[in-house]
């Protein structure tokens, strides 16, 4: 058996957990990363058929029976997630419809997978319809972003044009926008399932006044699109308050689309 810690996916989780504490986007416990993994791979590394323990998840996703997920911990601090990956990151596999989690490694003080564990799943769900190679939802606390929230309309369409007027990558960084919900109490599976109906129609969707979540087909690919979102927003941020004298405006905005082979959302561009 392999030793699990020089296993890619979980240096690659570490690598990025620590990247994401170290961009402010993680203060204290804050935000959580879930990693959809091959069973092939996770047998490399431990035996697969002898759980540590089980873990009730308080929801049912049938989808994901049988599946196995690399998953911060609850209360857990990504500062400290290269230094014990093994208290702070744990290895379950969902069985009885998504109803239980078994732990096969890891959150070795006795600890559970993040409070945010039915917004993870439940967006897995929506985005594995949408896109059956992805792999990653991750969820942060990036400043623009939430500041962006306290005084900009959370109306979706508003919300995505304006990020992406700030740089001229957005566009084609995420071309399916920016999903936004109003404040909701975190931790909840009604904000997991709202949170994963408005993932089935974009990669990014912010909680209003708290943070934002990204999905893809690998970490670099989620933290890519938080990082380019969140520099769209500091751009905001920096100019909300100026009288603006130019923009990146609809018709440059449909030059990108064509030369970069992407198409806005539906309705979005004038
Ligand atoms: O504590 O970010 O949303 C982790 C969180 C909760
Ligand atoms: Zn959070």
């Amino acid at each position: 058996m392999k030793d699990i810690l020089t296993a890619p996916f979980m240096v690659e989780m570490v690598r990025t957990a620590t990247n994401m504490y170290d961009h402010g986007w993680d203060e204290r416990n804050g935000g959580n990363i879930s990693l959809l993994l091959d069973e092939r791979e996770v047998r490399e590394y431990l035996d697969a058929d002898r759980a540590i323990r089980t873990i009730p998840t308080g929801f049912a996703a049938p989808r994901l029976d049988g599946q196995y997920f690399l998953v911060t911990g609850t209360g857990k601090y990504f500062k400290n997630v290269q230094y014990a990956p093994a208290v702070n990151l744990g290895l379950v596999r969902l069985t009885n419809g998504g109803e239980i989690a078994e732990l096969l490694w890891g959150f070795e003080d006795g600890g559970s997978f993040t409070s945010e564990f039915p917004a993870h799943m439940m967006s897995h769900v929506s985005r594995l319809a949408v896109d059956p190679e992805n792999r990653v939802v991750m969820h942060c606390h990036p400043a623009n972003l939430l500041a962006m929230t306290y005084v900009h309309t959370l109306d979706e369409r508003e919300f995505t044009r304006t990020l992406w007027q700030m740089c001229t990558e957005c566009i084609v960084v995420f071309p399916d926008g920016v999903n936004v919900l109003p404040w909701m109490l975190c931790g909840t599976n009604a904000i997991g399932e709202a949170t994963a109906e408005k993932m089935k129609t974009a990669r990014l969707v912010v909680w209003s006044q708290h943070g934002i979540y990204g999905a893809g087909r690998d970490l670099d690919e989620a933290f890519g699109l938080i990082e380019t979102a969140e520099k769209a927003a500091e751009i905001y941020m920096k100019i909300a308050h100026l009288p603006r004298l130019n923009t990146i405006t609809d018709e440059q905005l449909h030059l990108l689309e064509r030369r970069f082979g992407v198409k806005g959302r539906e309705g979005y561009l004038d």
